[in-house]
């Protein structure tokens, strides 16, 4: 059990009269389980320390990013000799180039990309490209994909905007909502539709090619194909949004996995190596659109930022297939524990897998879509997370979100979740709505 979170409680007091919710990403704000959230102070492979001296081991890692857990010694010493060579220049730099080389090498469909410095900006900057090339003004996105708080793609929106259980956000405008045409994951017959009803309009389908934003919720089989013949029988880019599962699920991401090529794509999490950088690009012809070789403008003073694009690349070349096959793994083996204690217990559930993103979904399952993640018993969802936590295990504090492992998990960390897991599922199974 925990030492007590007082100094976690303090800080948040403090933090929330300086800070909106005193976060600065409302889902870590812990609004939709309750309770304090932890303010953690250190972190070393598998596990977290919060400022009341409390270790956990991480199951969020960062959400995402750190696939080879906290503070692994190759990435903190590029991030070093990184920022001892000077912290951002403003110019281009070889070190961007390199990242740029690696990120089209492990990704076949990808031929040039330009880097930013968080997903929205990568997503944001893709719909302006795809629709700059086309002409057109309208996308498609599917409710419970988010895809960053770019104005456009807030509406029916997953992670933050599922949790907090809006439907988009003030201060959208209906012009850029209008553009935006929300339809359920899955289905590619809404698709059909949406293209025949919008003729010559649509200048893009926007899809994670897998949901990790509504819980993990993997793409049917056929549905990234269908996606990209539906876009491309109707003049339309698909856009493959890899930034939760880019360089996590694969070498290659999705693509790794389902080799569905996009004609754009948007990257950020693991290719920042836990620093901001994200990047966005696929085909050349498309991406030659791009100022300064053509009209369509984007920029960054601290794109390509040399400290982050050391730690990202030394991430990645970090990142080999033992690296995948222990994701992979850890993976596989956290889903077997949570289902034997959750059957234990008597509480009825459905661990999800994108590759080897995960969820708890408290149905029999099975989750297509954003409509059967919100008919789970979501209610279920803050007792688990609570007992989780107070003996030692972070997971995310939404219901919506995806678990992310990485590859330091050992046997000790892998104790520690075996030992909390029958309490929670006790707590999941004891919660009323
Ligand atoms: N909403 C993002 C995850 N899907 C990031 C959450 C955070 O960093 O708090």
């Amino acid at each position: 059990m925990t030492h007590g979170v007082n100094q976690s409680r303090a800080w948040f007091e403090r933090a929330a009269a300086a800070t909106p919710g005193g976060v600065n990403s409302p889902v870590r704000a812990f609004q939709s389980v309750g309770g304090t959230p932890r303010f953690m102070v250190r972190g070393e492979g598998p596990y977290l320390w919060d400022a009341d001296g409390n270790s956990y081991v991480d199951l969020v890692s960062s959400w995402g990013p750190m696939i080879l857990g906290h503070a692994h010694p190759e990435v903190v010493a590029a991030a070093r000799a990184a920022a001892g060579a000077g912290l951002s220049f403003g110019t281009p730099t070889t070190g961007e180039v390199e990242l740029a080389e690696e990120i089209i090498a492990r990704v076949e469909p990808v031929q040039q990309v330009r880097l930013v410095n968080s997903g929205t900006e990568a997503t944001m900057s893709a719909i302006r490209l795809a629709r700059g090339f086309t002409g057109r003004s309208k996308v498609i996105k599917f409710a419970g994909c988010y895809h960053g708080h770019v104005d456009a793609l807030l509406a029916h929106a997953g992670s933050g905007v599922a949790t907090l259980g809006l439907p988009t956000s003030p201060g959208v405008t209906g012009a850029q909502a209008a553009d935006t045409l929300v339809l359920p994951y899955n289905d590619l017959d809404a698709v059909r539709k949406a293209f025949a009803e919008n003729p010559d309009s649509i200048a893009a389908i926007i899809t994670e090619a897998a949901a990790g934003n509504m819980g993990a919720v993997a793409p049917l089989d056929g549905f990234n194909a269908g996606l990209r013949e539906l876009a491309h029988e109707h003049g339309a880019l698909l856009i493959m949004d890899e930034v939760m599962t880019g360089f996590r699920v694969s070498r290659a991401g999705w693509f790794g996995l389902e080799s569905v090529p996009g004609d754009l794509y948007t990257f950020g999490k693991v290719m920042s190596g836990g620093l901001p950088a994200a990047a966005f690009g696929g085909r050349a012809d498309v991406m030659a659109r791009l100022a300064p070789t053509g009209p369509v403008y984007q920029a960054g003073t601290l794109s390509g930022n040399p400290v982050a694009v050391a730690t990202g690349l030394a991430t990645l070349r970090a990142a080999d297939d033992e690296v995948y096959r222990a994701l992979d793994a850890n993976s596989q083996r956290l889903g077997a524990l949570f289902t034997d204690a959750l059957s234990a217990a008597g509480v009825a559930h459905h661990i999800a897998y994108a590759g080897n993103l995960l969820s708890v979904f408290f149905s029999e399952g099975p989750v297509r879509n954003y409509d059967d993640a919100k008919n789970s018993e979501t209610w279920r969802f803050p007792s688990f997370f609570h007992a989780l936590l107070d003996r030692g295990v972070y997971g995310p504090p939404s219901a919506y979100e995806a678990w992310f492992v990485n590859s330091a998990m050992d046997e000790a960390a892998f104790e520690i979740i075996e030992a909390a897991l029958p309490a929670a599922a006790q707590a999941a199974a004891e919660a009323v709505k």
